[in-house]
């Protein structure tokens, strides 16, 4: 169906009912079939009101919109690393766009700026169809240990534009160093803690040993950067040297694993190896690769290779340890 729009100058008074439009000289009356006014023109200059009408003289007068959207409640937190959650904010007005940027923390973007992106370290837009909390997906390309801040506002149909809504400061997290790989062909038992057993590089065979003082004993790694909630598989080449087939093993032979934990020392496990390196009850057992998958909890990790043993006095090595995502 075609439009009539209907230019009034302002000096008239508007219209009530919409049905009495009381066109003078002065107002013009455009037929438009795509329903957007091409080449509009009036009498005289001067400010006028537009009135869209369904038929000439007949329809309802609609009077424009000029009032802005009033946004609230912005949010915006940190997704590990690099990437921003739980986006979005409130509107009053169902209609027109939407504009997001996510600015380091120090910024403090115009509105202009928030819908052009200009600076953002991310931006988008998306249309507006109702009122209420609009929800803008999860994104990425952060950068970690960074600061920022969300910025939102809704320009309406009728172009009014709305406050710039920010949310509060979120940090990404700490970037992982990935992988943490360890082969000890240099001595890095600096990075390790031992239980109550002794821990000596052997450069020869480039492993890190350990004899133990009691059963269950070994050493741990120092923190291990992690992400919230990622999964790393831990792989583990580990070797028993010197082994009795204690009674606290029923196959004879003794053995060890490593467990993963959230704080040093073997406490608050996360996981541990499925299978354990063995003993031959004897002399040297074989090098075993055990591989784990450990869902982090907090931002670090800590792995401690340990083993059981009858007595003290029992030995074992690691020949490498690696973490990477999984
Ligand atoms: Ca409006």
């Amino acid at each position: 169906m075609p439009k009539y729009f209907i230019t009034i100058p302002n000096s008239v008074t508007l219209p009530t009912d919409g049905n009495k439009v009381a066109l003078t000289s002065a107002c013009e009356l455009h037929r438009d079939d795509s329903g957007v006014p091409n080449a509009l023109t009036v009498a005289a200059a001067g400010a006028y009101n537009m009135f869209v009408a369904d038929a000439p003289g007949t329809g309802t007068a609609t009077a424009p919109d000029v009032t802005a959207p009033i946004l609230s409640a912005p949010t915006g937190a940190a997704n590990g690393a690099t990437g921003a959650t739980t986006l979005g904010v409130t509107t009053d007005e169902g209609n027109g766009t939407l504009y997001w940027g996510i600015y380091p923390s120090a910024s403090t973007p115009s509105a202009a700026d928030i819908v052009a992106g200009t600076g953002a370290t991310v931006s988008g837009s998306q249309a507006v169809s109702g009122t209420g909390a609009q929800v803008v997906a999860d994104q990425t390309g952060l950068t970690a240990s960074t600061g920022y801040k969300a910025h939102y506002v809704h320009d309406d149909a009728a172009a009014n534009r709305s406050n710039v809504a920010t949310s509060a400061t979120f940090t990404t997290e700490a970037a992982a160093a990935y992988p943490w790989d360890d082969d000890f062909t240099s001595d890095t038992s600096a990075n390790y803690t031992s239980g109550d057993g002794t821990m000596v590089y052997n450069g020869t065979d480039d492993q890190l040993e350990y004899t133990l003082g009691s059963a269950w004993t070994g050493f741990t790694t120092t923190a291990i950067t992690v992400e919230d909630g990622v999964s790393y598989t831990v792989t583990i080449e580990a070797q028993m040297l010197l082994g009795d087939g204690g009674a606290e093993n029923p196959v004879s032979s003794v053995m060890g694993e490593f467990i993963v934990g959230t704080t040093a020392g073997g406490s608050n496990i996360l996981g541990s190896s499925t299978d354990r390196f063995l003993g031959d009850g004897a002399g040297a057992g074989a090098v075993m690769t055990l591989t784990q998958t450990i869902v982090a909890s907090g931002t670090a990790m800590y792995i401690t290779i340990r083993s059981r043993a009858g007595t003290a006095g029992k030995k074992f090595a690691v020949h490498s340890i690696l973490v990477e995502p999984a």
